[in-house]
């Protein structure tokens, strides 16, 4: 196994071009054969002369070139062999074993089916091919098996009994390939795109799911009609297929014309799944869907440029959530994933820039730095740019780059030809990992009010030193009446230190910095809680008006922690007037009255230098839920009847929001009533949403056995339902009795370590329990290194991401530390690991 890093510096132009690829497959569990007939020619310009086409675990069977039999030399990372100076047809044979493929890259089999995973580097486990993004053809494939659908990319062309012939138009990289073969059963739908063209749209799936396709189309249809009206993109095939399947390493994969998506991201009833699936469900086939102009179209010159798709795939499916929901509410979500996940990789040992300049293994940096702050760059230079420049310049991208593998310059220049603004300095957000400081500071004199800036980045790993940066930084002034005295304007810092001044002021005003979360940066200014709660009050800016909140908790929390501080009064009447304040949507006052993660303030304490104790840390947030619901006493019954849905359920985000509001208050009910109210709900409840949540409720007050093993008899043969049951006992379980739980669980009969969601639900739902996890004795650590190291053989890529569980290992007291080190030493030192987690426990490490 090769280990070797891969450096951007590096990068040179393919020597060969393709431009016809003809595969035809011979399906068989242990034994498919794959015949590919390629058309090569010398790009013009490389000066490179090897042909070297990528290939592992292939089984090599004969090649020839124009027709005559050659004889590559054959390693385990692919085969090089003469050819021709100019053009020339290669021909191969290769057998592979999808039946035995654990690490579901490549072509596999999941439940009786076959499928394909090859972004990023899966492909050469099919055959041999220069498999990088910046060699891009037309592909025409033929599957022969018997099996009732026969699936690849593009339209198909032709079929018989056993087998089916698909054409591509469309010259894309080979990770964009796809083939799906099995007992299938279609969801119809139709599509009219914007010039006319009838699109057939199809989900397929299992027999069994038949029942749970109806949202995941019409998600999609909306999200085709979106992608029409906002950026003028039409779709360019005559069929659109997805294909739910059950073991998938993630959410889904954008193949050309033939999306697979991991069930959980696709299959959909209210009976069966939340609120929150249903929205990340729309997200999901949205972001794939929107893939096939931001990707597929126009695609990567190599994998540093990921980015390049993922992060502006991600902004588009984040604008098209707030279309449909809720832009307030769909901000501080994003926020808090934002915070959650890249906060924490960008200030841990796993920092990496947007675009990293080099990789052990690509699949490695399918990270929340590239996707997620890879959309908030996009997001920062629309504001920048403004809504107008943005679209013209997005068009240009469109138009100059259509059918190119393109890089974040060719990004950058589009907007600097739209503007003539130079990004030089805005690139920086590419390169430079780590999130900024910005250290606020105020003076009032003269009527003129001074907001200084002062920015600075922290070390990250290989990067000591950083430059400023420009920042977007969304300010407003209020007035001691609560008014808006400034509205929203966006102050572009760009040095070290920098002052804006706004004048005719009579008294100091109340300043709301960073409104919408303009950039992703953590600002630090001296605020004290009377101010916070103004804001959470006053502030016209929802995103703000939470952020003011959230603060306050995070303050009062945090000093009840330290030295046990009571909560302020004033805090809790805070919340209470939030909570019923009947003027704010209710999904907004769910976001505000929930509790800061537990690993969120484990953060916010290590930040004020304090080291955190996740045990005190889970005992602070259960009396903050004690006192709170205590103050909300009279109120709860009251609100929890008024947040009641009638008639049919509706995933739609004004009844989702009333039942996360209520969702809430039952978790507040529940700590005075025993959990009375929750019973009532879990046997009334019908759809998954508040069947859920009142078990959620009953099992964080050490209730709900009964409904428990009543939800397990009721589900058992579901298995996306199943999942949750796992996870919810891990991630809720007492922390002393966490490491117990999920052993006594991955010895249920039900538990298929193998199944990546499974797996996850319980593996990863302990890691999720930050008090079990973190438990003194050490015995989460211990068993959460021994499933990865299991894993890891099977399954590479779903270990590697897991392994990141430790990596905010250095936060901890010493005792903690010496153990999770010992966890990372002990999966580092095992024979034969993994190149894809061998590299994440070295970093993670450091
Ligand atoms: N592009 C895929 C992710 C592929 C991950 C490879 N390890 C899904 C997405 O971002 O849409
Ligand atoms: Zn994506």
């Amino acid at each position: 196994m090769s280990d070797q890093t891969i450096y951007l510096k590096d990068y040179t132009a393919p020597a060969f071009l393709v431009d016809e690829v003809h595969l035809t497959f011979f399906l068989a569990p242990k034994a498919t054969r794959v015949v590919s007939k390629i058309k090569f020619r010398p790009n013009p310009d490389s000066s490179a002369t090897e042909f070297f086409l990528h290939g592992e675990q292939l089984r090599f069977l004969g090649a020839k070139i124009d027709g005559a039999q050659v004889t590559p030399t054959l390693t385990d990372t692919g085969l090089t062999c003469d050819v021709p100076d100019g053009p020339f047809t290669w021909e191969a044979e290769v057998e592979v074993a999808p039946e035995d493929n654990t690490a579901l890259e490549g072509l596999y089999m999941s439940g009786g089916m076959y499928c394909t995973q090859c972004e990023a580097e899966g492909f050469r486990k099919i055959t041999y091919y220069p498999d990088r993004p910046d060699v891009m053809s037309v592909f025409t494939v033929r599957v022969e098996g018997d099996y009732p659908v026969l699936l690849s990319n593009g339209n198909p062309t032709a079929a018989g009994e056993g087998w089916a012939e698909w054409h591509d138009p469309w010259p894309k990289p080979a990770y964009l390939f796809a083939l799906v073969a099995g007992n299938l059963v279609n969801h119809p739908g139709t599509f009219t795109t914007m010039s006319g063209k009838e699109v057939e749209l199809n989900i397929w799936v299992r027999p069994d799911d038949i029942g749970k396709c109806a949202f995941g189309m019409e998600a999609l249809k909306r999200s085709m009609i979106w992608d029409e009206e906002v950026y003028g993109r039409e779709y360019d095939l005559d069929i659109f297929n997805i294909v739910a399947v059950d073991d998938f390493n993630m959410g889904a994969m954008e193949n050309k014309g033939l999306n697979i998506f991991n069930s959980s991201a696709v299959l959909a009833s209210p009976e069966t799944s939340t609120d929150a699936n249903f929205e990340r469900i729309e997200a999901i086939i949205a972001h794939e869907y929107f893939h096939n102009w931001t990707g597929n179209r126009i695609t990567c010159r190599d994998w540093f440029q990921l980015c390049l798709k993922e992060g502006l795939t991600v902004f588009r499916d984040q604008q098209f959530t707030g279309d449909m929901r809720s832009h307030a509410v769909k901000r501080i979500s994003d926020v808090l994933t934002l915070r959650a996940r890249q906060f924490r990789e960008d200030n841990g040992p796993l920092a990496h820039p947007v675009r990293p300049e080099s990789f052990v293994e690509i699949n490695n940096f399918y990270t929340a730095t590239v996707y997620e702050k890879g959309a908030e760059i996009i997001g920062m230079l629309k504001t920048l740019v403004g809504d107008e420049n943005y679209a013209k310049a997005v068009q240009l991208y469109f138009d100059r780059h259509d059918g190119d593998a393109a890089t974040i310059e060719d990004w950058l220049k589009v907007f600097e030809d739209t503007t003539g603004r130079d990004l030089t300095q805005f690139k920086l957000w590419y390169g430079q990992a780590g999130t900024p400081r910005i250290a606020v500071t105020e003076q009032l004199e003269n009527g003129t009010y001074t907001l200084t800036f002062k920015q600075s980045t922290p070390a990250t790993p290989g990067q000591p030193i950083k430059d400023p940066r420009v920042i977007p930084v969304a300010v407003g002034l209020l007035n001691d009446q609560g008014e808006e005295t400034q509205a929203t304007t966006v102050l572009e810092i760009t040095e070290a230190e920098q002052s804006f001044t706004f004048s005719g002021l009579s008294s100091k005003p109340t300043p709301s910095v960073l409104r919408g979360f303009s950039a992703p940066v953590i600002i630090e200014r001296q605020s004290n809680n009377s101010e916070r709660a103004f804001l959470l009050a006053h502030d016209t800016d929802p995103f703000n008006k939470w952020e003011a909140g959230r603060a306050l908790a995070k303050d009062c929390l945090s000093r009840r922690v330290i030295d046990g501080t009571p909560l302020p009064a004033d805090y809790l009447d805070a919340l209470a007037r939030v909570a019923q304040d009947d003027t704010l949507d209710p999904a907004f006052r769910a976001l505000a009255l929930a509790a800061p993660s537990q690993d969120d303030m484990a953060q916010t304490l290590f930040d004020a230098g304090v080291t955190p104790d996740p045990l005190k840390i889970y005992e602070t947030l259960q009396s903050w839920r004690q006192e709170v619901a205590e103050r909300l006493q009279n109120a709860l019954p009251n609100l929890y009847a008024a947040m009641h849905v009638e008639g049919a359920y509706s995933p739609d985000a004004e009844p989702a929001g009333k039942r996360a509001l209520q969702g809430i208050v039952l978790s507040f009910l529940s700590r005075l009533d025993s959990g009375d109210q929750a019973r009532a709900q879990y046997a009334a409840a019908d759809n998954m949403t508040q069947q859920l949540s009142a078990l959620s409720c009953l099992l964080s007050v050490d209730r709900g056995k009964e409904q428990l093993s009543a939800f397990y008899d009721q589900w058992k043969s579901d298995r996306l339902v199943m999942d949750k049951w796992f996870g919810l006992q891990t991630s809720l379980a007492n922390p002393d009795s966490a490491a117990a739980t999920a052993t006594a669980l991955t010895q249920h009969a039900d538990f298929d370590w193998k199944n990546p969601n499974r797996f996850r639900a319980v593996i990863g739902g302990l890691a999720m329990n930050p008090a079990g996890f973190h438990d003194p004795s050490g015995a989460s650590y211990e068993l959460v290194a021994d499933w990865l190291i299991k894993l890891d053989p099977l399954n590479p890529q779903t270990t590697a991401r897991m392994s990141t569980t430790f990596e905010t290992w250095k936060r901890y007291d010493a005792d903690r530390q010496a153990q999770m080190r010992a966890a990372l030493e002990r999966i580092q030192s095992t024979p034969d690991l993994s190149r894809d987690t061998s590299e994440m426990v070295t970093r993670i490490l450091g």
